[in-house]
């Protein structure tokens, strides 16, 4: 049976001419694009939360989303309907990659053991499917923040018997995405954070959740696991203030706990909105650190102060990303993951298709405008002009350490005034657009 019956698949390229809303307009697989092809550079991998299990239901109202492999009346066998529509979804879509949540792929069990013995079944279907199909993991994920029980966080919970069973659902979690031959595991601290600090004890929940990320690369030692772990910054909601609020302060937390060589950063646009920074920001800081991992390619509704999750549209937006990605050599084990939902009215599986085929596109977009950016080379050129005093022996010995304040009031007395220069914010925007 099929749940996609309108789409044939796999999506076909025709072009920026065609009227065709279920064609490519930019992206074409296998073109090539400074000496690699989109599919390559791009990597786009479909979530499965957002795009399979996600009904549509808000804060105000009930599902509203029309999902045909959602019917069956027993959990198993609508996880087993749901693999279905996935592999289906795939293919027709043409991408590579998935990522997934324990949860996401199948129910959690009466107890603990019928949830282990319910998430071995689904893997033992998905593998099969990754074989047939090509299709790989890009990354698997344990959800440790829909379950009551976590409700006062799983790694960082007041409570030892809750981070032992975190601590357990990531082990299966982490054993699931090796069997499948993930390229990587995210944490993303789902309620690993406070809502008041008057019952928190921050100290040491930071230190809980640190030790939690210690057991699992030990873990994944133990079992062969070569994967790259992924720590997923996000300021806040569900809780008030989550402790992995930006690239920043994930890096001094990695960095304080000694985990800095282990993990990388997946990051989210949504995510650096709420944390009040540019997602060029973000990328850039992790980049920086050497730690820029992956992407959880989506946007935010600037006007709603949430994480709405929505597909990318805009090609500043994703012009911005492929500026960083490419400065950074392109993507190696990460990818770009559309961690997006399609909108509550967008109630039609079709509407899934129409959503993932902008995103690519978007970024197909963005990747050919990244690349005549960096070839025109104007830019990058006014930027080292801006800092080019830095390259001549008095900047060099700052740099390096070497100069003490009084040095530099000697300076001061020897050269006089500095001469101000424009930033050109204005002039650079223009230039910009002249490739958008
Ligand atoms: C939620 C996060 C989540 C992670 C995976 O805001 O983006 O979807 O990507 O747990
Ligand atoms: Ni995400
Ligand atoms: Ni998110």
């Amino acid at each position: 049976m099929s749940y996609f019956p309108e789409v044939q698949g796999p999506i076909p390229f025709e072009g920026s001419s065609s009227k065709n809303p279920l064609a490519f307009k930019h992206y074409n697989a296998k073109e090539k694009v400074a000496g690699k092809s989109m599919e390559d550079h791009l990597r786009f991998t479909v979530c499965y939360w957002h795009t399979f299990k996600a009904n549509g239901q808000d804060p105000f109202g009930a599902g509203t989303l029309i999902r045909p492999w959602e019917t069956a009346s027993d959990p198993m066998q609508r996880a087993k309907d749901t693999l279905d529509a996935a592999f289906e979804f795939f293919e027709k879509l043409g991408v590579r990659f998935w990522a997934f949540h324990d949860r996401d792929i199948a129910p959690e069990g009466e107890n603990y053991d019928q949830s282990v013995k319910n998430l071995t079944a689904i893997v033992d279907l998905a593998e099969a499917k990754q074989k047939a199909t090509g299709v790989q993991l890009l990354w698997g994920t344990a959800n440790l923040f829909s379950h009551p029980r976590y409700q006062a966080g799983a790694a960082t919970n007041p409570d030892p018997d809750v981070f032992a069973h975190a601590a357990a659902q990531v082990k299966d979690a982490l054993e699931a995405t090796h069997r499948l031959g993930g390229l990587g595991y995210t944490f993303w601290g789902g309620r690993e954070g406070y809502d008041t600090l008057w019952n928190t004890n921050m100290k040491q929940e930071r230190e809980q959740l640190a030790m939690m990320l210690h057991m699992a690369v030990l873990h994944a030692r133990k079992i062969g696991f070569q994967g790259q772990f992924y720590i997923e910054p996000k300021p806040k909601e569900p809780t008030t203030h989550q402790y992995d609020s930006d690239a920043a302060a994930c890096l001094n937390f990695l960095r304080e706990f000694n985990l800095l060589d282990k993990f990388k950063l997946n990051l989210e646009t949504n995510h650096a909105t709420l944390a009040g920074h540019t997602m060029l920001h973000e990328l850039r800081v992790a980049r920086h650190a050497d730690a820029l991992g992956s992407i959880d390619a989506n946007t935010g509704d600037e006007l709603i102060g949430w994480d709405t999750d929505q597909f990318p549209t805009n090609i500043y937006l994703t012009t911005a990303i492929m500026m960083e990605v490419l400065e950074m050599g392109g993507l190696t084990t990460g990818g770009l993951n559309f961690d997006a939902k399609v909108r509550r009215q967008s109630h039609e599986p079709i509407d899934l298709f129409y959503a993932h085929i902008g995103g690519m596109d978007a970024f197909a977009r963005g990747l050919k405008t990244a690349v005549k950016i960096r070839e025109d080379g104007r830019l990058a050129q006014f930027v080292a002009e801006r800092y080019e005093g830095w390259t001549h022996p008095f900047g060099q010995k700052v740099l390096t350490g070497h100069r003490t304040l009084e040095e530099c009031e000697d300076h001061v007395r020897r050269h006089g005034e500095p001469t101000r220069k424009s930033g050109r914010q204005e002039f650079l925007e223009n230039l910009i657009n002249e490739f958008i």
